[in-house]
């Protein structure tokens, strides 16, 4: 095992080699450690998780998509794997599976963790398959709506609370990144977009801009919350369903919070990295984490960098 040992800016040193086995990845050379023992590899100048790998990458730009598959994405920490529970419902006539888990019903093509996918392998796959992506859009699986048939669908979240969630996991067993600074350091790598996946209001904007593509769906966290009954049959119409009310009441019970923060199917207990996952899910858990100055000067970022874009949040 290559122990490769890097000095970090904070004066640490971070140990690459010992993600190796995890990661399924031989080169780890390319992978910077940040402040605060912060890990990311850079590709096309966006700072990523260890784990999207180069090969990684360009698998999951050249996979072959059909016109009934999905490709959910967000930044992270927006609601993705709520909305991945939602879809897989949908598709599935509101039953949950005995024996699976929902991770493992997923095609993450960009990551090497923790189902790595072959092209072979999803290519062998009926349809319609469901494929995750944290990409911005100039770096969308397949080559994105504009070269891809398949129907793609964005979340977007609320950043205070992103950033506030993003913390809690990036310092928590989230193992790639391994953070180890305070809550004011890691607002200040958001605010300047120095965190994996790069910046919020870059990342978010990209797929807003394209939201009227007729295979791009654009939701945000904050709608789901407040009318999950609309949003679920805004989703099952672009996809093509036509859900009964039996079928509505049984993915609205299945996907509650409580529901898939214990439920086998749903609550990531295999995947021991991420314990603590299921962490509030509320709108507004920021104002536990931000004092009232960094609230007003995330709010003045926001401001200017959302000015004239049309695409808003409700922060509570
Ligand atoms: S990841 O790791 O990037 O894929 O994270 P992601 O799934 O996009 O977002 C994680 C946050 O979503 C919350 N969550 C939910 N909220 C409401 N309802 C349900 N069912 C649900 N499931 C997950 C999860 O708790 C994370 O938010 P925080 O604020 O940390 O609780």
């Amino acid at each position: 095992m290559n122990q490769k040992e890097t000095q970090t800016a904070s004066g640490g040193v971070a140990r690459i080699g010992e993600y190796r086995d995890e990661l399924h990845a031989e080169n780890l050379d390319d992978i910077q450690v940040g402040e605060y023992g912060y890990k990311y590899r850079t590709i096309e100048g966006v700072m990523l998780p260890p784990y999207v790998t180069p090969d990684r990458y360009a698998v999951s730009r050249s996979v072959e998509t059909r016109p009934n598959d999905v490709c959910y994405c967000s930044f992270p920490k927006s609601g993705s794997t709520w909305l991945s529970n939602v879809l897989y419902l949908i598709l599935h006539n509101g039953e949950v599976p005995e024996g699976k888990t929902l991770r493992s019903c997923l095609h993450w093509m960009e990551s090497s963790w923790p189902y790595p996918r072959s092209r072979e392998e999803v290519g062998a796959l009926p349809s319609p398959r469901i494929f995750k992506s944290h990409m911005p859009y100039r770096m969308a699986l397949a080559g994105g709506p504009e070269q891809s048939p398949c129907k793609y669908i964005y979340i977007a979240r609320n950043p205070k609370d992103v950033c506030v969630s993003y913390f809690h996991f990036e310092s928590g067993k989230a193992w790639s990144g391994g953070y180890s600074g305070p809550w004011e350091h890691w607002l200040k790598l958001f605010m300047e977009g120095r965190v994996q996946r790069g910046d919020w209001f870059e990342h978010v904007l990209s797929w807003w801009g394209h939201r009227d593509a007729g295979n791009l769906l654009f939701l945000k966290y904050e709608d789901m919350k407040r009318d999950f009954d609309g949003q679920l049959r805004r989703i099952a119409s672009y996809l093509g369903y036509d859900l009964s009310e039996e079928v509505i009441d049984r993915i609205k019970s299945a996907t509650s919070f409580s529901r898939m923060k214990t439920e086998q199917f749903s609550n990531h207990r295999e995947i021991p990295q991420l314990e603590g996952f299921f962490r509030k899910g509320e709108i507004g858990s920021w104002k536990d984490q931000f004092t009232v100055a960094q609230s007003e000067a995330f709010d003045r970022l926001y401001r200017e960098r959302m000015a004239g874009t049309g695409l808003d949040f409700e922060f509570e």
